[in-house]
């Protein structure tokens, strides 16, 4: 039993716009490795952040392509969480809720989220390297990465690159919910990558409150006004029940 401050319990109750944002984290106890976490076997002696950029697959687009595939088989066999499962009661039970996610996994929508804004792409949609255009399907000739039909272009996993860009509506969304939010959720990122991590400070500045999740401190922690050390998997189910148990 996880002891949630009562004045937190009633501001979640009585709030009319909740906005989360999610991290690694909330797809961890589905066992998806985090960043931050040395990746496992084959891959362990690479750091994640320099394959996901540009210029590793620039460099080698095969090793990169083949990482992108040993996560996406990870991610494949993963099942939400009761992370997961409680941020979809939260959107059935706030009135205006918003949800946005670094997470390139899929896990939300596979949990039943409706309404998510993915920042950093998603691990199983790819793409064409040249034009972006999404690819759902191509001929498997063996070669990795495989090319696109289009235009013979390698392929590429649909995801935000280290030195990359977000996609302008989904971070202009984010934005504004972060902004407009009453109570502003930060669960299970190490809040270091931008410009996901200043969305929290962005929900500070507009004077709404800020909940921390995460069993580690984190450079938001000292500003949030509530952080709940521990697992999300945790402390969200029980948040939700102790809520709305009546309802
Ligand atoms: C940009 C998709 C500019 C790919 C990801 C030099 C060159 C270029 C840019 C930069 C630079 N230096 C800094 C930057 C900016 C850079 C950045 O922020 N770097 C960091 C490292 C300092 N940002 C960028 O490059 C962004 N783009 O700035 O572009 C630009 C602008 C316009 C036009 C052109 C260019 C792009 C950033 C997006 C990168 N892509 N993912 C892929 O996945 O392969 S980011 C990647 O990190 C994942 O999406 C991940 O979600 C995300 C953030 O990490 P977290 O989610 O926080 O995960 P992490 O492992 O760090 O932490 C997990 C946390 O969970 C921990 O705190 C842990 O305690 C906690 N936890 C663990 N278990 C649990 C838990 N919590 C709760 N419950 C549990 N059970």
């Amino acid at each position: 039993m996880f002891d949630i401050p009562r004045k937190l319990i009633h501001g979640i109750k009585n709030a009319a716009k909740i906005t989360v944002l999610t991290g690694a984290g909330v797809s961890a106890e589905s066992g998806i490795p985090t960043f931050r976490v040395a990746q496992t076997g084959l891959w362990a002696k690479y750091d994640p952040s320099d394959l996901a950029t540009l210029e590793a697959f620039r460099r080698n687009p095969r090793l990169v392509w083949n990482w992108y595939e040993w996560r996406r088989g990870l991610v494949r066999e993963s099942m939400p969480n009761p992370a997961h499962t409680a941020i979809v009661e939260f959107e059935k039970k706030v009135n205006i809720f918003t949800l946005i996610t670094q997470n390139v996994d899929g896990l939300h929508a596979k949990a039943g989220s409706q309404n998510i804004i993915e920042l950093h792409g998603n691990i199983l949609r790819t793409k064409c390297s040249e034009n972006s255009r999404i690819v759902s399907s191509w001929v498997d000739k063996e070669e990795e990465p495989p090319r696109c039909p289009n235009c013979g272009a390698y392929l590429r996993p649909d995801v935000v690159w280290f030195g990359e860009g977000l996609p302008h509506d989904a971070l202009e969304l984010a934005v504004e919910a972060s902004q407009d939010s009453e109570i502003f959720f930060s669960v299970g990122t190490s809040s270091i990558v931008q410009p996901a991590a200043s969305l929290a400070v962005q929900a500070l500045q507009s004077g709404a409150l800020v909940v921390e999740v995460n069993p580690d401190e984190t450079p938001l922690t000292q500003y949030a006004n509530y952080a709940l050390t521990g697992l999300a998997g945790k402390i969200l189910p029980e948040l939700v029940q102790q809520v709305w148990k009546e309802d």
